[in-house]
This record gives C-alpha cells, structure tokens and sequence, in this order.
C-alpha cells in the first residue's frame, strides 16, 4: 500500500477515548523495546512519528494512527517490562484485555517478535490469548537485519515451533532498519480490511 497520509489521532486508556468510527484496526503487541513502535514508522514512511527509545517501557497509552483516512494502527504499551510494580501491570492487563476483547473493529493483531530470540512465555501468552478470543493474528519476526540472511529461515523456523503456530497465521520476516517484508506485511494487512 502507498501510504500517502498518517497522523496520530489520539492517545488513549479507556473505551470512551477510542475514535468513534468504524473503520478497519490492527493493533500491535509485542514484548516491549521489541520494535512495534520502529515498525509503525517503517510502514508509515514516517521517522518519528510513533515515539522510539531505547529505554523499554516507552509507549504507555493506546496510541491510535490514522492512515490514508482509511485504517488505524494502534500502538499498544509492550508486556514484560520487569521494572514495573505489579499494579501498574494489573491496569496494564486491564487496558489491553478490554481493547483487545471488545473492539469490533479490531480486525488482527500485528504480534511483533524478535526473531533473534525464541519467543518469550509472555509471547506465547499473548498468542494463545488471541487465539482463544479467536481474534486473527499476524506475526512479525522483526530486528532480521541482526541476523545473517543465511540463517533466517532456521531463526524463523524456532519461531514458528516456540509460538506453535497454526497453518492459517501468517509470519513475516522483518526489518525496521532495511525495510525487509514490508511490502508483504502490507499486503497481508490489506488481505484483512
Ligand atoms: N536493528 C534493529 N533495531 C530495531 C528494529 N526495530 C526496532 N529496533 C530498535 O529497538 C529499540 C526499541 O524500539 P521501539 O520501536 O521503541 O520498541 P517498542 O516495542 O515500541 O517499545 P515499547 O514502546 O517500550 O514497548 C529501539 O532502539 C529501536 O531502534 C529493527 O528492525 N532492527
Ligand atoms: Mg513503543
């Protein structure tokens, strides 16, 4: 897809803040400071405009995007950040859970992974929590660039067996830095509007 516009629409924590519209929304989950916010701006030609750092924890609030007025991206606070208090995680969990369970227009979840490593226990959490509200789902194996093409297929190969993934989802392998699968994982997201 050719993204000719992108804006952030708002920033937010509960139901009544999400934009009134129905149009098509993906939403990205992922460990965090694993790349969900790099990969927004990758595919929105965009810098700066989903906040990167190199600090976890960065992205704290439902960040919703609009993009050529025709879908939303929404950048969601990552999981398994250790320095957090486990009340903080507890309305962490509550925000993600009443998103990810009662948005209609919520049509797959974007589940970013980093293929250097065997997906986390949160990731498999995260993935069995969506298949069992039978919500779609797309995984990206991001931060490629660090591994040698050479090996890619065998990194993406634990990654499928680790999260044990069903023939129906779809896996990409990714790079915010070079831009590898991007054009693949747009087109699979078009596959779901
Ligand atoms: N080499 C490389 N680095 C990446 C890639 N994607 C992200 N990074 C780096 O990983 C760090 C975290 O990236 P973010 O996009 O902020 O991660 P996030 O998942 O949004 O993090 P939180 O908002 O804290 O949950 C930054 O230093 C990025 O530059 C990638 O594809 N390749
Ligand atoms: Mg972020």
């Amino acid at each position: 897809m050719k993204v000719t516009s992108s804006d952030i629409v708002i920033s937010a924590v509960k139901p009544e803040q999400y934009p009134e519209t129905d149009l098509p929304e993906f939403a990205l989950a992922g460990r965090s400071n694993v790349g969900k916010s790099s990969f927004i701006n990758k595919m929105l030609n965009r810098k700066g405009l989903a906040r990167i750092s190199s600090k976890p924890g960065k992205t704290q609030t439902l960040n919703f995007y609009l993009i050529n007025e025709i879908l939303h991206f929404v950048d969601v606070p990552g999981y398994g950040y250790a320095k957090v208090s486990k009340s903080e995680r507890a309305a962490w969990g509550k925000m993600i859970e009443t998103y990810l369970t009662r948005r209609e227009q919520l049509r797959a979840v974007v589940l970013i992974v980093d293929l250097r490593h065997p997906p986390t226990e949160d990731d498999v959490m995260m993935y069995d929590f969506l298949k069992h509200y039978e919500i779609p789902c797309i995984v990206i194996a991001t931060k490629a660039d660090k591994i040698p093409r050479g090996k890619w297929q065998k990194y993406l190969k634990v990654t499928k067996e680790t999260l044990d993934l069903e023939e129906s989802d779809q896996i990409v392998l990714f790079s915010s830095e070079t831009g590898e699968g991007k054009d693949k994982a747009w087109s699979i997201i078009q596959s779901y509007m």
